[in-house]
């Protein structure tokens, strides 16, 4: 491609809506651009990024004998209300009526169309297994898109369905896919890792997501020094032994804590630590008032919360119902005397003369006992902290920060039952059909490898997914050694390589800078050296720097070509 006729719109200042790296370059590079909050255009640069990822999914995905379909994104309501789903996603759906007046939603996924399809093709056991898969684009309401494609509103993702007869077939299927997305990660050059993970509200048993490691991922994962566990922090059981306190129960007192509302203002107030004290913050669990209880230095998982009491939304109480329930401003509540259920972390059960709020402004409580208040229930309730063992073996964990690119969950029948999608077996009984659900991110995909591969000067592309794999750079398009050289290099490599050939009229110091900022993998210039018949080979990943000869310049690229991953 010349890229004087390359509709490449490269910026030179940090664009300021951008707040991560990635977002910042891919607008720099001319990659995307805004058209509304979390609606983004793919321009020729950025699409071709996109593409590369896109084709070594489908290898991968047809490889593991899914087969590819393409499903509509306007979907009518009536699939969902049988699902019933209809009614349970809030504003995120984006629903709208047609000129007859009737119900649709842009697809944010699509397991009641596909059930709906194979409901109608599938009706014997012959027809299993079945993994069917979309590139397609996707739409959710999210309240807050950012990060330009890492959490856009419109989106492309390529999401599969798996249909088994029985849990076996299931079983193979998501390990199938689970094996077929660690290719796709590792042949994108990134650095991820397959973490255990909640299931979410979709329902199913079981789920992994693909996490690419870096610092501005919204997820925190878990993983073990000593042994393979890696879960999303929302998921990692806590397994600490509860060592009961020797101390003997002493009578509750009230004191006064004129002000003091953070665990560090009582702390520092009454001079003990934090896990001397017990938080009570209190939720909705679908409309219903509830009291969860954590110790001052531990963080509440409304994750495994929300699972422990069945409910579809777990929000916290805004501040009139915390008054009404504990008579006191926000920042006193505490367990003694309230007419709401409890449940309580582990960690409580050893616990003994502990501080709590005392339902009274301005006041807390020391020396609270278990006998002080009813627990309805303990459970695991908090997130794991680095202080914890592994849950599986006991060793050291380490945590880090990620961005889901993939999730691949186990669905069972939740929809095969809502849609009634059924197989005769082998003895002509009928069954439902057992299935998974995979997603990728073929956007965020391309953002975290670029979260993961920068530097100062901008982009660097992995060789796999990188939009040109040659960026041929002559100094001076004016010098007719140069120039001839160029347009002959041009063609010769364009047979080999996919070029992007600056033939732009500018000064060397404009090219280098653009060449650095949209990170193809290697750069060729002509400049100075050409005189002795030689080129400068660039590799942007590592800036190595290499003097070639022009009769020696294939073997050179194709040696390069295999350092660098591609
Ligand atoms: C909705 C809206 C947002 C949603 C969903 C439904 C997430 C929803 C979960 C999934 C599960 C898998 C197939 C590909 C991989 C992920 N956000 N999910 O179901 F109506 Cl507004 O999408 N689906």
């Amino acid at each position: 491609m010349r890229y004087s006729r390359y509709f490449l719109p490269t910026l030179k200042e940090l664009p300021a809506e951008a707040e991560i790296a990635s977002h910042k370059l891919m607008l720099r590079a001319g990659m995307i651009r805004k058209l509304g909050s979390g609606i983004y255009s793919y321009l020729p640069l950025g699409l071709r990024a996109i593409r590369k990822v896109e084709t070594i999914i489908r290898e991968e995905m047809n490889r593991a004998g899914a087969q590819e379909v393409l499903l509509p994104m306007v979907q009518p309501a009536e699939l969902w209300q049988e699902s019933g789903r209809w009614e349970k996603y809030g504003k995120e759906l984006l629903r709208f009526k047609d000129r007859h007046n009737r119900d649709f939603c842009l697809g944010p996924t699509h397991e009641e169309v596909i059930t709906d399809l194979v409901r109608r093709e599938v009706r014997s056991y012959r027809d299993l297994p079945l993994n069917l898969y979309q590139i397609q684009t996707k739409f959710r309401d999210e309240i807050r898109p950012r990060f330009g494609l890492m959490r856009g509103r419109e989106f492309i993702m390529k999401d599969a369905y798996s249909f088994d007869a029985d849990e076996r077939g299931a079983e193979k299927s998501y390990w199938q896919m689970y094996e077929a997305y660690s290719r796709i990660f590792t042949r994108c050059g990134l650095d991820f890792r397959a973490v255990e993970a909640d299931t979410g509200t979709i329902g199913g048993s079981f789920s992994h997501e693909f996490m690419v490691l870096a610092d501005v991922g919204e997820d925190t994962i878990v993983f073990c020094q000593d042994c393979d566990f890696a879960a999303n922090i929302e998921k990692a059981e806590v397994k600490s032994s509860i060592m009961p306190s020797k101390e003997s129960p002493k009578p509750r007192e009230e004191v006064h804590t004129p002000g003091k509302h953070t665990v560090e203002e009582v702390t520092g107030f009454l001079g003990v630590s934090a896990s001397r004290l017990v938080k009570t913050i209190i939720y909705l669990a679908d409309g219903k008032p509830i009291a969860a209880l954590v110790r001052g230095d531990h963080e509440i998982n409304e994750v495994k919360l929300s699972h422990l009491l069945g409910c579809n939304e777990l929000e916290l109480a805004p501040e009139e119902v915390v008054k009404q329930q504990t008579g006191a401003e926000v920042g006193f509540a505490g367990p003694v005397g309230l007419q709401i259920p409890i449940v309580a972390d582990l960690a409580l059960k050893g616990m003994v003369n502990f501080i709590t709020g005392a339902n009274k402004t301005d006041y807390h409580y020391v020396n609270v006992n278990l006998s002080d208040f009813k627990v309805s229930q303990f459970a695991d309730i908090r997130c794991i902290t680095p202080q914890d063992p592994c849950p599986r073996c006991g060793g050291k964990l380490v945590f880090k920060k990620g961005i889901e690119v993939g999730h691949i969950f186990k669905l069972g029948t939740k929809y095969s039952q809502s849609l009634k999608a059924t197989y005769l077996d082998a003895q002509g009984k009928e069954r439902y059909i057992i299935m998974g659900c995979y997603g990728i991110g073929v956007g965020r995909t391309v953002a975290a490898a670029i979260e993961q591969n920068h530097d100062k000067n901008g982009i660097v592309f992995p060789y796999p997914i990188a939009p040109f794999q040659i960026y041929l750079l002559p100094v001076d398009v004016k010098n007719n050694l140069i120039a001839e050289t160029a347009e002959r290099l041009y063609k010769s490599l364009g047979t080999k390589w996919e070029v992007l050939y600056d033939d732009r009229d500018e000064r060397p110091g404009v090219k280098f800078k653009d060449a650095d900022l949209i990170g193809i993998p290697i750069r060729i210039t002509l400049g100075k050296h050409l005189k002795e018949n030689r080129v400068e080979l660039k590799i942007r990943k590592t800036s190595e720097v290499i003097l070639a000869d022009l009769n020696e310049l294939n073997e050179k690229i194709e040696n390069i070509v295999k350092e660098i991953g591609g």
